[in-house]
């Protein structure tokens, strides 16, 4: 004999109690930006994920639930929230899409950070507020057509010309990069260390054609930047911060975002599962009543309770700034490849309608192998752990 339970889509999602542990803030911001996402993403988002189409009109949206940079100060356009509550809005979000989750990390944790963190005063003013209302749009260039998991070796350059620098150059794979009133660029001066600066759209010899193609992440746009003797005014130069560390520190907060972030695509493919496993029959009953799907669902529910906890324990570790990048890589390359596993778990539950857009696993699953790339490959990260616990650098 078997029944069909009736389930809240919520229900199984705080298998450890781990929301007791999140202050009403952190709920508040939850349930807000998850009725966001109910409202503005879902409806729209198998669309224009089939047509390769970038909602471009959630940005101001993103700006109006504070996903652009929940966790910076509120005088410089950010939200002025904890780590905790900025790694619950990338879940919610990204149980979305993973493209509506990358929008806002790059606006926040990308553009809007380092020019928080490194650049002057003035820039901060002009900059930051139009970041934080959505009403520019940033991108954020370090990655080179032949250098990806290794920046250093970036050829891009800039030239000191007495009042201003020539950069010249190209950068690659550029998340909003056609869309963007200004990228944050990374580039070697002449002595070869890496600085950061701001390039703005309308510079001379500044341009960002499409990347087309993608079988993933199809909702969210990616470009090239291409600099042909571009002046780039002194100013715009980040005065404070030399060499790959600038990057990598911004790196290390979208890495974050996105350890919080892959929890939910995990989530949102399981509940999919779930329901139809409780609602599809084979055999004269449904398929959740076979041992072989409870194995898939319980391992699933598992994973993600696993996941929860480093997140919330490395929120606690950021909110007293104690998190280490090596840290930050464990949970990044962990919950990425947890949610993948999931997606292609959840895609076989589907049985063949896993593969069609009437269920969002498939879109999912297609999101995550960038998301496995991008940020830091999931080898770059386990070599990362690997030099944190040995000492050897496996890189050099
Ligand atoms: P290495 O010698 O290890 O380090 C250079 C300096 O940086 C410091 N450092 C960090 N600082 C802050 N945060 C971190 N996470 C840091 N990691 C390292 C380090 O202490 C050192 O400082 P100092 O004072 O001694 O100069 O550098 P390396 O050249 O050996 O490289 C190491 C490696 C491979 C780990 C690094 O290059 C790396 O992480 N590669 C992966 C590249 C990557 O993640 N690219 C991402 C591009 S952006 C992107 O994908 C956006 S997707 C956007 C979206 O849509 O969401
Ligand atoms: P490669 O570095 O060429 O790596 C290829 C393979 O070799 C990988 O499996 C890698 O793990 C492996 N490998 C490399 N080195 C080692 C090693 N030492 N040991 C073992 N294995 C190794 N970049 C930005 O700067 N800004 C963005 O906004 C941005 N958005 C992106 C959006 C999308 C959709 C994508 C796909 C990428 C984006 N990226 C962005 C670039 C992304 O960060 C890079 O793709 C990533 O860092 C990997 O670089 P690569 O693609 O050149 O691969």
């Amino acid at each position: 004999m078997h029944k069909k339970v009736a389930q809240d889509k919520y229900q199984h999602h705080d298998y450890y109690g781990i929301d007791a542990l999140l202050t009403e803030d952190h709920l508040l911001a939850r349930s807000a930006v998850r009725e966001w996402v109910k409202k503005e993403v879902s409806p729209i988002i198998e669309d224009y994920s089939n047509r390769a189409a970038c909602p471009t009109h959630l940005f101001k949206g993103l700006a109006d639930i504070g996903a652009f940079g929940p966790s910076l100060p509120m005088e410089y356009g950010g939200g002025g929230m904890d780590e905790i509550a900025y790694g619950i809005i990338m879940q919610e979000l990204e149980r979305g899409d993973s493209g509506i989750r990358s929008m806002a990390s790059v606006q926040g944790s990308l553009v809007m950070y380092p020019i928080y963190r490194y650049a002057s005063e003035e820039q901060k003013q002009k900059y930051l507020p139009k970041l934080g209302s959505g009403e520019y749009i940033g991108c954020f260039g370090l990655t080179e057509p032949d250098h990806g998991s290794n920046p250093s070796g970036m050829i891009t350059n800039i030239k000191d010309m007495g009042d201003h620098y020539l950069l010249n150059g190209s950068k690659m794979w550029i998340t909003n990069s056609p869309l963007a009133d200004i990228a944050v660029v990374w580039a070697k001066d002449e002595e070869g260390v890496i600085r950061g600066m701001v390039v703005e759209k309308d510079m001379p010899g500044f341009s960002a054609p499409e990347i087309h193609g993608k079988w993933s992440l199809r909702a969210s746009i990616t470009g090239e930047l291409v600099f042909e003797d571009v002046k780039v005014p002194k100013e715009n130069v980040f005065p404070d911060i030399k060499g790959l560390k600038g990057p990598l520190s911004c790196l290390s907060k979208a890495r974050y975002g996105i350890a919080w972030g892959a929890i939910g695509a995990a989530l949102d493919c399981y509940d999919s599962a779930l329901r139809y496993s409780q609602e599809r029959e084979q055999f004269g009953k449904p398929i959740g009543a076979f041992q072989l799907t409870q194995k898939k669902l319980a391992e699933m529910i598992t994973e993600i309770t696993k996941a929860q906890l480093l997140a919330w324990r490395l929120g606690s570790l950021a909110n007293d700034s104690k998190a280490t990048p090596a840290q930050i890589s464990m949970a990044k390359r962990n919950n990425v490849d947890m949610a993948l596993n999931i997606a292609r778990e959840a895609r076989q539950i589907h049985g063949g309608m896993g593969i069609t857009n009437e269920y969002p696993v498939m879109r999912h699953m297609m999101n995550l192998e960038t998301v496995l790339t991008y940020e830091g490959t999931h080898d770059i990260h386990l070599l990362i752990t690997g030099m944190d616990v040995t000492g050897f650098n496996a890189f050099k």
